[in-house]
């Protein structure tokens, strides 16, 4: 084929598609990154850091992204770290470490995210389930099932409701108990300490809590990249323990879970937060959280219930029939996500998801209500 036919093609499956430009995927973690990492992004899609050696450029780069998520975790700039492919992955390593350190069981919350239960299952470690007290970890909970061994997960930002588990008591707790305590901070390690400096929490989630060990943290969600681009942090270096010998490549050893990696992401990661810089990252979480407060407000303008008041930029919406409701929604062109357990629909207010959509989509909301006397 002629490249304008397949171009053609090309065309004709990506109409097909959803994409973030047009506003209306309520329902996903991720947004459209800055022109410039989508240039850095081809520009170094042969990169691949299975095989360090040959892309020396690009793993300076990864130090740079290492040492940003550091800063965003309170961590030491000599820390350790990785971008992989994503939270799936960074939280696989995590445990697979804390496994080959001899901690032998995972506890965490109905609302870790899946990839928790992914990653037990394929490390054969049992994992139990902590109780929730309003979404969040119960401490309470915690201290009756902990012992020595255990690997804990906390969330920052769960995929469900954006909450944050009580980090700094979950951390006490697990020195006294000399557990190995990891981080899900997937999401919410790019939004709550900028949620400290605009006032809205004073929590703690990172290395300046003792016992916190491994961070997970994305720049593919709201640090704005391309995926794949997830990141695993850690105090120790913890990649030493997953290292195997590999004569063959240059530095001939591999230290991370997937051999090849798609590292045109790192450059794009690196590009993005040179593009924002903290005060960018900043704005934009000042932006949708002004988002957040505004469809909330307009919500209950329209009678609809607020679930629980939100701790960052992810809102329940409480409506009866929510799959029916869902199904009518994405019908009419809307990309959106349920929570079932609560019979809400989970809108997370990236920076696509504008006061415009928010108008656009409440008033879809209020015509299907009608349509089906909800
Ligand atoms: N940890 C947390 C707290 C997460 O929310 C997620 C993903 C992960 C880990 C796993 O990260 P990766 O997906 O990068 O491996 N949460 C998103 C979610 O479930 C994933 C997603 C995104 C699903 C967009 C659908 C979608 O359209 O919302």
């Amino acid at each position: 084929m002629d490249e304008e036919e397949i171009e053609e093609l090309l065309q004709k499956y990506y109409r097909k598609d959803m994409h973030y430009e047009d506003g209306k995927i309520l329902g996903s973690m991720y947004t459209q990154p800055p022109k410039i990492a989508l240039k850095a992004f081809f520009k170094f899609y042969q990169a691949n850091l299975g095989n360090p050696g040959l892309y020396r450029g690009t793993a300076e780069m990864e130090r740079e992204v290492i040492k940003f998520l550091l800063k965003l975790t309170s961590g030491s700039e000599d820390f350790f770290g990785h971008i992989v492919s994503g939270g799936t992955e960074a939280n696989i390593i995590a445990l697979w470490v804390a496994r080959e350190m001899g901690y032998k069981r995972v506890l965490a919350t109905e609302d870790a995210h899946f990839s928790i239960r992914k990653a037990a299952n394929l490390l054969k470690l049992p994992i139990k389930r902590v109780e929730m007290e309003k979404g969040r970890m119960s401490i309470e909970d915690l201290k009756s099932k902990i012992k020595e061994e255990d690997i804990i997960v906390a969330t920052v930002g769960t995929t469900p409701l954006g909450f944050v588990d009580p980090i700094e008591e979950i951390g006490k707790i697990c020195q006294m108990h000399n557990c190995f305590l990891h981080v899900d901070a997937a999401f919410g390690g790019y939004v709550v300490p900028f949620l400290r400096e605009l006032k809205y929490t004073n929590k703690k989630f990172g290395f300046d809590i003792p016992a916190v060990r491994t961070i997970t943290i994305d720049p593919h969600k709201m640090g704005m990249a391309p995926y794949p681009a997830g990141g695993i942090v850690s105090r120790e270096n913890i990649f030493e323990k997953i290292e195997i010998e590999a004569p063959y490549l240059i530095e001939e050893k591999n230290d991370s879970l997937l051999g090849t990696r798609q590292s045109g992401s790192v450059a794009a990661a690196y590009a993005a937060q040179l593009y924002f810089g903290w005060e960018g990252y900043r704005e934009i979480v000042r932006k949708c959280m002004e988002n957040t407060n505004y469809l909330v407000k307009r919500a209950k303008e329209e009678e609809l219930e607020i679930l629980q008041q939100p701790e960052m930029n992810i809102v329940n919406l409480i409506i009866k029939n929510v799959e029916k409701v869902k199904m009518e929604l994405y019908a009419r062109g809307w990309g959106i996500s349920i929570n079932p357990k609560y019979s809400s629909l989970r809108i997370v207010i990236m920076p696509h998801v504008t006061k415009g959509i928010i108008d656009e989509f409440l008033a879809e909301i209020k015509n299907i209500k009608k349509s089906y006397g909800l």
